[in-house]
């Protein structure tokens, strides 16, 4: 209220001072005028006059001077009239005349200078102009005649013109002070209280409505604004209240898939989730009685497909099968799972020439061995990396499609094969929050290096607002090499990039897989999985690979050999399954390393086989997850032996499979899970005496040991499972903003 009439009270003041200013210029320039008015008038009418009075005043006709003083005096404005003779002695003077004026030293002044001069004077009736004229007569100054005008009407003129502006000024005033204190007091302050109180009552997190918000059109733009803000900040509140819930109330329980889909909810409401991968999760094949369906074998699909069945949502990914687009609609859409719909996934069509150059090219030649320390050498050709920019390009024109009606989408791409994706899509879409997971290693800045088109992916990566690796040490290179390529401002203290003026942000999440710590099997398998494949010694071993040159499955064959010459004892005792599931045969290079293994495992069958035994069992073909299951449960020892992995998902799969606490895990120190998986048995799978070592060392491990090793394992990747994986990364996303 204070402020009303503070602000009312100025304005006032300001036009006040503004009206006045103008008066008084307006008066003083009439005063001007008038006067000048005046003196002309009675310099006009003093020159006539001296004509009716020189001849006369010459010859003393001092009657005569006294009766046209005397007439001219009647005039109303004429104060009076004198004649004075050259000593100034008065001649004749009009009966009004004050007595003051006929001793007005102007008469002798003009006389003695002979010049007509005239001034304003205060007498007895007022303020008067005195005009002193001299007489001459044959050139010789004889008297003087003086006019004395009244003055009063010009101060009169002044005195109107100041006190009509006055009046107008205090009536404007009037209404112009009433007018603004009610716009002041209820157009703007009460709307802009109310407002006021609103914003408080929703920082209270009461409930606000459109009433008390207030709503003068002229504040709309600004309560909407707040009206979005409170709602975010209800949001945000909300969420933080929930998670601070679950994580009360499920302190020590493990992340679910409907707990990650009450996270998800609470935490994105209804903002889609798009997931983007090379490989697709369901394969259609054409098949004699139409087309079957299966899960492919990789990391990226164990990893994500839980999550999407758990949160629904969009995954576009690369239709590879045969029947893919018979069973997808135009648009190559399709619900999965096929026999229990979740979520929705969009096939992108890539032509033979696109997946040599883009996939089997540059993706899994030219990435995947730069990125591995398996002494494969990348193989770089122009041609794969225009193909590979291209379906990039293709799958960011899908992705863009698919968001175009979704407000800030949060788009989570996957892996090497679309690393030029993010920065492509952010370009038309900059409010999309854009996750890139790297399922792979990232090697050191120096062995990046080699890459011809290194800036090239790097800038594409770096379009992403968050980049996760499965370790820190991954992080580490990742940050090196943007340093060395990249002009950009590194911060390794929130290890993020600041490029352009965009923040990449580069966190480690190691992935897991969905186990929450409950019975893995309905039933304990018997070992009759283990004996329909012909394997039916006392102990077993176990690998579950695609048969893929970084797996180690070489070097693990070495290892084993050198058990079984080292170990003759558990010769017919211990048969190791080796599960090679195919993979990018369409690669040379990938054949060849298939036939190595057959070859490989043949020539040590051959070294220690017996008439009913085998030491080494390959299976080189594709498993199911249920097949695969009891085939874990059921080995005694499980080796993962690769020479460099990201993570590797098939040793937290034997960890989760055995709910009977037993079974060891022998890992490769590469592995990103060996940082995870304490309770491994860790080797270096160069060396086949360490590999044979630790196998010896399962074997005859005491049931205590074991049991603790398995159980310390199993709580980690329970604790850390693939639930709590994405419901990491998408709590690192949103909190970016
Ligand atoms: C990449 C990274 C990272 C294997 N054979 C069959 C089959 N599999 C499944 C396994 C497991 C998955 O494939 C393999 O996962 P890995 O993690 O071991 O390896 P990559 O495929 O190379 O995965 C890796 C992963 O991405 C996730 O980020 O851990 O480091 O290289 O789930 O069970 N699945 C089926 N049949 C098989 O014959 N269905």
């Amino acid at each position: 209220m204070r402020l009303v009439f503070l602000i009312t009270g100025g304005i006032m003041v300001a036009i006040a001072l503004i009206v006045g200013g103008f008066t008084f210029f307006q008066a003083n320039s009439e005063e001007l005028n008038l006067s000048a008015d005046l003196q002309y008038r009675t310099r006009v009418l003093a020159d006539s006059l001296a004509g009716s009075i020189e001849s006369p005043l010459a010859n003393h006709a001092i009657t005569s001077i006294q009766s046209v003083v005397d007439r001219i005096a009647q005039n109303e404005r004429v104060v009076g009239l004198g004649v004075f003779d050259s000593t100034g002695a008065v001649i004749a003077l009009s009966s009004d005349l004050p007595q003051d004026i006929s001793r007005n030293p102007l008469i002798t002044k003009s006389m003695d200078s002979d010049t007509q001069t005239g001034s304003f004077a205060q007498s007895a009736s007022g303020r008067v102009y005195v005009f002193a004229n001299p007489l001459h007569y044959e050139n010789q100054v004889i008297g003087a005649l003086v006019v004395a005008q009244s003055a009063n009407y010009i101060d009169a003129t002044i005195w109107g013109i100041w006190r009509d502006s006055m009046l107008r000024l205090l009536v404007q005033l009037i209404f112009i002070g009433l007018a603004l204190f009610a716009l002041l007091r209820w157009v703007i302050f009460k709307p802009l209280s109310k407002l006021t109180e609103s914003i408080r009552a929703a920082r209270r997190g009461d409930i606000v409505t459109e009433d008390e918000r207030g709503s003068h059109s002229f504040l709309r733009p600004l309560t909407n604004e707040i009206s979005e803000i409170s709602t975010n900040l209800k949001q945000a509140r909300f969420a933080a209240r929930e998670e601070a819930r679950m994580r009360l109330e499920k302190l020590d329980s493990p992340w679910t898939a409907a707990r990650l889909k009450e996270f998800i909810h609470a935490y994105l409401k209804n903002r889609p989730i798009i997931v983007v991968s090379n490989r697709e999760p369901y394969v259609h094949t054409k098949g004699k009685n139409g087309a079957t369906w299966s899960v492919p074998a990789g990391g990226v699909i164990t990893a994500l497909e839980p999550v999407m069945e758990a949160c629904g949502g969009t995954w576009i990914a690369h239709g590879s099968g045969t029947a893919d687009k018979s069973v997808a609609d135009s648009e190559g859409r399709i619900a999965v799972p096929p026999d229990e719909p979740k979520y929705t996934l969009k096939r992108v069509w890539l032509t033979e020439k696109e997946i040599k150059g883009y996939l089997d090219g540059f993706s899994n030649e030219a990435l995947w061995p730069l990125c591995h320390m398996a002494h494969t050498r990348p193989l770089f050709r122009t041609e794969d990396w225009g193909q590979y920019r291209k379906v990039n390009g293709l799958f960011a024109k899908t992705i863009l499609n698919e968001i175009k009606h979704v407000e800030r989408p949060i788009v989570l791409v996957q892996d090497y094969h679309l690393s030029l994706v993010p920065a492509m899509m952010k370009k038309s879409r900059p409010d999309a929050q854009v996750v890139l997971f790297w399922h792979i290693p990232w090697p050191s800045a120096a062995q990046f290096s080699i890459c011809p088109w290194r800036k090239e992916i790097l800038e594409g990566i770096l379009g992403a607002d968050l980049v996760g690796f499965h370790t820190q040490q991954y992080c580490n290179n990742f940050m090196d090499t943007v340093a060395g390529e990249i002009e950009s401002r590194i911060d390794y203290e929130h290890f993020s990039i600041a490029r352009n003026d965009h923040q990449t942000y580069v966190k480690p999440f190691p992935i897991s897989i969905a186990f929450t710590g409950s019975t893995e099997l309905k039933d304990i398998p018997d070992r009759g999985a283990l004996e329909r494949l012909g394997v039916g010694t006392e102990f077993v071993g176990i690998g579950v690979e695609r048969l893929d040159y970084t797996k180690g499955i070489l070097e693990r064959l070495k290892g084993l050999e050198f058990f079984f010459a080292s170990h003759p004892e558990f010769k017919e005792r211990f048969t190791f399954l080796q599960i090679a599931s195919p993979s990018r045969e369409t690669i040379a290079k990938y054949r060849e390393y298939a036939e190595s293994v057959k070859t490989e495992a043949a020539r040590i069958n051959a070294l220690f086989g017996t008439r009913d035994w085998k030491p080494i069992h390959l299976e080189h073909r594709t498993f199911s997850h249920a097949e695969l299951k009891p085939l874990y449960r059921l080995a005694h020892v499980c080796l993962v032996t690769p020479v460099h992995d990201g993570m590797n998902l098939v040793s937290k799969e034997y960890v989760a499979a055995h709910d009977d606490e037993s079974g060891v895990l022998v890992l490769s120190q590469f592995t990103g899970a060996s940082r995870d998986l304490k309770g491994a048995l860790l080797i270096n799978p160069y060396s086949a005496e360490n590999t044979a070592e630790a196998i010896f060392k399962a074997l005859t491990m005491s049931p205590t040991e074991r049991h603790r090793r398995m159980k310390t394992m199993r709580n980690s990747v329970r604790d850390y499972n693939v639930y709590r994986w994405s419901a990491e990364l998408i709590k690192a996303l949103t909190h970016l903003d």
